[in-house]
């Protein structure tokens, strides 16, 4: 009996040794509490779908997206393509389904992406919903009669990644998309959602190795403008930047180049922009699959 306690805890120390290995060579910082912290519960806020789980839930955002003036959680399933708004309750957290129309649900975001005053909710990814086949933004509100939802966009091909700001200093929100082929888009609502494509990642027009995945909208060089920076599978950061006539890409960096792969396998996968070292200046961090770097 006792060996097998302690064969137990042999291999528990072993599994928690690889872990922190794994999380480090992933670039995750790992954060150690100490003994007088507060501690952090984990709550189960529950699966909002029922059957298998084959994929899971791949967003995840806070914010007011019923206009309520109360923040709820709201989360993409790419399993069944579905917008979930998890709310708390004297119950505990309740799901409510409240759109659907995508295959492929990746990000969801919640903000005034539209510039109207009021808030919505934004899910991103890629539909095989005849007729609107190729990249999903989707825009779901919710008003007096409920919830709905609109397509904004059909530029480029399977949408990874959405970001809202002023990347184009007019002093109005816009949406931000990035998608598989490493191309940036820009949606914006006038009086209609008006898209268009600002550049891309790659010399070639469309590349799969170029996907950007990473996406920002910040001063990253503290001209006093924002600016939109993309990080791509090919381990460039691109600042696009509009000068009030055009948009211009310039590349301000590139991550750890695989020496034994390549190019097509130097993958950034995240991008930050902000203060990160304290100097009162903002930054852009990268994080590629081995080391977070400022
Ligand atoms: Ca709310
Ligand atoms: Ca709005
Ligand atoms: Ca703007
Ligand atoms: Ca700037």
């Amino acid at each position: 009996m006792n060996g097998r306690v302690n064969h137990m805890s042999t291999t528990s120390a072993y599994k928690a040794v690889v872990i922190c290995v794994f999380l480090v060579l992933a670039g995750i910082p790992v954060l150690f509490p100490d003994a007088s912290a507060e501690a952090w519960t984990k709550n189960d806020m529950g699966k909002p779908y029922d059957g298998n789980t084959y994929y899971g839930l791949y967003g995840v955002a806070v914010g007011d997206g019923d206009r309520d003036s109360s923040n709820e959680v709201y989360v993409t399933s790419f399993d069944d393509a579905t917008v979930y708004q998890y709310t708390f309750t004297d119950a505990g957290w309740v799901s409510t389904d409240i759109a659907s129309g995508g295959t492929y649900l990746y990000r969801v975001i919640v903000g005034d992406g539209d510039d109207d005053g009021s808030s919505e909710v934004y899910a991103a990814g890629y539909s095989y919903t005849w007729p609107n086949y190729g990249p999903m933004l989707q825009q779901v509100y919710h008003d007096d009669s409920g919830w709905h939802s609109n397509l904004i966009t059909t530029l480029g091909y399977w949408t990874v990644n959405v970001a809202m700001g002023d990347g184009n200093n007019d002093n109005r929100t816009e949406i931000y998309t990035s998608d598989y082929y490493g191309h940036l888009y820009q949606n914006a609502k006038g009086k209609t959602w008006d898209s268009q494509d600002l550049g891309n990642t790659t010399n070639s027009s469309d590349s799969s190795y170029a996907s950007m995945y990473g996406l920002a909208i910040g001063d990253g060089d503290n001209d006093g403008k924002n600016e939109v920076y993309g990080s791509s599978s090919i381990g460039y950061v691109d600042r696009f930047a509009y000068d009030g006539s055009s948009w211009k890409r310039t590349i301000v960096g590139r991550g750890e180049l695989n020496s034994y792969y390549g190019e097509n396998y130097s993958m950034i996968f995240a991008i930050k922009v902000g203060d990160a070292d304290n100097d009162g200046h903002n930054g852009v961090n990268r994080r590629n699959r081995t080391h977070p770097t400022g």
